[in-house]
C-alpha cells in the first residue's frame, strides 16, 4: 500500500499517539465481529438480544454458555500482526495510549500494557449480586453440551450467578476507564482508528474528540468511514497488512511479532 507521505513522517514526529481499537482487529485471529455480514456474532445471535443485564436475568444459561462459547474461541486463537505492530508501535514513540472496545486479551497477549478496556473483559467475571470477582478455571470451558446453554458457577461469597465481566448495553462504561481513554483522546497529535464500524457509544465519540481537539485520524478499516472533520487519513485495508506496512514505512522496522 502506497501511503500519503505525510502520515508516516506525521507517526514518527507525534509525542503521543493514541490507538483506538474494535473487533476489526481481531478478526485476522479469526474472532467473528459484530457486524461483519458473514460472520458476525450480530447475524450468528442476536447479540443486543444477549449484550444485556435483562438477557441474563431471563436466561442465565444461554448467556452464560454465549460467553463461555467466545472465550473458548479467543483461548484457541492468536494475536495477529495487527497486535504485534500496535505492541512495537509503543517502543518507537514517546507515549502511546491504546483504548479497545473489545473484550478480547489479544493486545496483551501481543505485549501491549495498560491496555484501556472500555467494554470491559471475558477474563474477569464476577457475581451479578454482589459483584465479587470470580476466578475462571485455568482449562478451557467444554463447547456446552446442548449448543450454548451452560449453569452460569456460583459466587463463593452470596451463592449469587456469575456474569461475563462485560460492559453490557444499558451498562455503563466504567467511568475511570472513560475518563482515562477520552483525555488520552483529547490530548494526541495522532489517533490510529482501527478496526471499527463506529456504531457503539459513548466509544464512538473517541475519533471525533481527537479531531475536534486538532490531532491527526487514521481510518484503518477495509471499509473505512472519514467523518469529514480536520486532518483524516483513510487507510482501506486489513489491519494485519496496513499497520506492519506504516511502521515499516515510517520506522523501517522488521516485519512485527507472530512465530
Ligand atoms: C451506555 C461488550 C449509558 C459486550 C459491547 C448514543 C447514540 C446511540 C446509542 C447510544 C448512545 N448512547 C448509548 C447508546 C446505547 C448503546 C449503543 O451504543 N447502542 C448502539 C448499538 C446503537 N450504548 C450502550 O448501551 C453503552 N452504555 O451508554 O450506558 C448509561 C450511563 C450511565 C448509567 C447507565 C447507563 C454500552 C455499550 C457497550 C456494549 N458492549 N461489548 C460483548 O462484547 O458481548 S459493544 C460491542 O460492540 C463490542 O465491544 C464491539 O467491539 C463493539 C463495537 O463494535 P466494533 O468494535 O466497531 O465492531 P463491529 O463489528 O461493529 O465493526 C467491526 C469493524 O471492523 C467493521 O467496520 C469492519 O469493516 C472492520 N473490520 C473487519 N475486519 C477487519 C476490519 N478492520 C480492520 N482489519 C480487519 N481485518
Ligand atoms: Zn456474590
Amino acid at each position: 500500500m502506497k501511503f500519503d507521505q505525510a502520515l508516516p513522517a506525521q507517526l514518527r514526529a507525534a509525542q503521543r499517539v493514541v490507538v483506538f481499537t474494535g473487533a476489526g482487529v481481531s478478526a485476522e485471529s479469526g474472532i467473528p465481529t459484530f457486524r461483519d455480514a458473514l460472520t458476525g456474532l450480530w447475524s450468528r445471535f442476536d447479540a443486543a438480544r444477549l449484550a444485556t443485564p435483562d438477557a441474563f436475568i431471563d436466561d442465565p444459561e444461554l448467556v452464560w454458555g454465549w460467553y463461555e462459547w467466545r472465550r473458548m474461541q479467543l483461548l484457541a486463537s492468536q494475536p495477529n500482526l495487527a497486535h504485534w505492530a500496535i505492541a512495537q508501535l509503543a517502543q518507537h514513540v514517546p507515549k502511546l495510549t491504546l483504548i479497545t472496545q473489545n473484550v478480547d486479551d489479544l493486545h496483551e497477549r501481543a505485549g501491549s500494557t495498560k491496555v484501556l478496556h472500555l467494554h470491559g473483559s471475558l477474563q474477569q467475571p464476577r457475581c451479578f449480586d454482589c459483584n465479587e470477582d470470580y476466578s475462571l478455571p485455568d482449562a478451557a470451558p467444554q463447547e456446552p453440551a446442548e449448543g450454548r446453554r451452560l449453569a452460569p458457577p456460583r459466587c463463593s461469597l452470596c451463592g449469587g450467578a456469575v456474569r461475563p465481566g462485560v460492559v453490557w448495553f444499558g451498562e455503563s462504561l466504567p467511568v475511570p476507564v472513560m475518563d482515562a481513554a477520552f483525555a488520552a483522546a483529547a490530548n494526541c497529535d495522532l489517533l490510529l482508528s482501527v478496526g471499527t464500524s463506529g456504531v457503539v457509544h459513548p466509544a464512538a465519540q473517541i475519533p471525533e474528540i481527537a479531531l475536534r481537539s486538532g490531532a491527526g485520524v487514521v481510518h484503518v478499516n477495509p471499509e473505512p468511514k472519514a467523518l469529514g472533520i480536520g486532518r483524516e487519513w483513510v487507510l482501506p485495508g486489513l489491519a494485519g497488512q496496513v499497520l506492519p506496512e506504516l511502521l515499516r514505512e515510517a520506522f523501517n522496522t522488521a516485519k512485527a511479532g507472530g512465530k
